[in-house]
């Protein structure tokens, strides 16, 4: 039997991010998925209105139910919420190593509201420490984290560094908001890869869950995490193009529309 991923993430009604969405990519790439919520968000395309976290004993008792049940093949980390999400997440990642694990820091909305309470941010990478295989910040994230400015690929090799040297964990920075290109950069504790791509005039919801999702995929079937992200990078590309607009200028995924014949490029 395919092993399940477990996607521990918020609830967005649309299912353009959160759960729905990481469980959409999970089997968009043949794995089945669960899903572990930590906060319902009450939000549209426009703005996410309210977030309506879940207690941190729920989030344990929804994971420690599926594992008891079954046999989990990978992790993914997204939206947490609250201080008390992110030490209960962090305890199931360390409580459940050798399947891949890829944290998401979800810190703010692309419109700004506040996904993770602003007491976590500090906390964060000390929490996760040596108990992940990846984790995806954006630029802003990146900025948090390392606690440094990250505008160009300069700085976010020395950001990736920072934050592997913090935590131990490679560290991908998404640059799909660079000034004037797209790029993302892996630090994997020895070396730096980076893997531009083309710069994409549409604002769409929900690509840094789809990133994640889609390298957890990956990882669990086996592929080195450069292979992994690469491909990762690739599908949301292919995703991008395919997504379908929502009114106020975002756009959102479709899968039914992301062609699963387009042949995957080689390795990187
Ligand atoms: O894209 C970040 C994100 C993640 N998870 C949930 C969200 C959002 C953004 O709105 O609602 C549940």
């Amino acid at each position: 039997m395919t092993r399940s991923l477990i996607s521990i993430a918020g609830w967005d009604p649309s299912a353009g991010a959160g759960v729905l969405l990481d469980i959409r990519v999970f089997e968009r790439l043949g794995r089945p998925g669960f899903g572990v919520l930590t906060a319902v968000t009450s939000q549209n395309p426009e703005r996410v209105d309210r977030v309506y976290p879940v207690p941190a004993r729920a989030l344990t008792g929804q994971f420690e139910r599926l594992a008891e049940a079954f046999d989990i093949g990978g992790i993914k980390v997204g939206m947490l919420a609250t201080s008390g999400n992110l030490s209960a997440a962090a305890r199931l990642l360390r409580e459940y190593p050798g399947r891949p694990r890829v944290v998401d820091p979800v810190f703010r909305s692309s419109s700004g509201a506040v996904l993770l309470e602003k007491k976590a941010w500090p906390r964060f990478l000390d929490a996760i420490a040596g108990n992940a295989e990846l984790i995806t910040p954006n630029l802003d994230e990146a900025t948090v984290l390392a606690g440094l400015p990250v505008r160009t690929v300069a700085e976010m090799k020395l950001a990736a560094e920072k934050i592997h040297a913090r935590s131990g964990i490679p560290c991908l920075i998404k640059g799909g908001h660079l000034e004037g290109q797209a790029v993302d950069v892996l630090f994997d504790g020895r070396e730096f890869t980076a893997f531009p791509h083309p710069k994409l005039p549409r604002n769409v919801h929900g690509t840094g869950c789809f990133l994640s999702s889609a390298i957890l995929c990956y990882l669990a079937g086996g592929r080195p995490l450069k292979e992994a992200c690469g491909l990762g990078i690739f599908r949301v590309g292919r995703a991008i193009r395919a997504a379908v607009p929502a009114g106020q200028g975002v756009w959102i995924f479709d899968l039914s529309r992301e062609r699963a014949r387009v042949p995957l490029p080689p390795p990187v």
